[in-house]
């Protein structure tokens, strides 16, 4: 056994694990979400997998726990079209449950989740999650 062959296959094996944790550091997995594995997102666990994706603080500029409709506006940027298309266009309004003119954490992220609860079942199945995977990611809607 030579000291290359060990250079070689101690890279080898290197490349082989960077390759396969890449996939799971890019992507929201649907697993990490599902704490209870039930196959589907409840709303609790989505609070959970919400927050820790970090969109709301991203959004809050001014760290005050409220979104503003300034804030909102420069969150959604350029994907208005596909905003609108997601969550209609009237969702600032509608998420703001008590009619402050603020969201909260919980109002954002209810409205949110309503948004990809396409069936309306009350729960975000896999499919369902896709969506907002791809959101989350980069250059998606939220792309935090
Ligand atoms: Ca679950
Ligand atoms: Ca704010
Ligand atoms: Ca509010
Ligand atoms: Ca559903």
């Amino acid at each position: 056994m030579t000291m290359n062959w060990l250079k070689t296959t101690a890279s080898a094996a290197a490349l082989v694990l960077a390759v396969a944790a890449g996939p799971a550091i890019a992507q929201e997995a649907f697993s990490d979400w599902d704490a209870d594995a039930s196959g589907s997102i409840s709303e609790t666990e989505w609070n959970t997998g919400w927050s820790d994706a970090g969109v709301y603080d991203a959004w809050d500029a001014n760290d005050d726990n409220a979104i503003s409709e300034d804030e909102w506006t420069a969150g959604v940027g350029e994907n208005e079209e596909l905003w609108n298309e997601r969550f209609g266009e009237t969702a600032y309004g509608d998420w703001d449950a008590d009619d402050d003119g603020a969201l909260t954490e919980e109002e954002f992220g209810s409205g949110v989740y309503a948004g990809y609860d396409a069936d309306e079942s009350g729960v975000i199945e896999e499919p369902e999650f896709g969506d907002a995977g791809d959101d989350i990611g980069d250059e998606g809607l939220f792309d935090v």
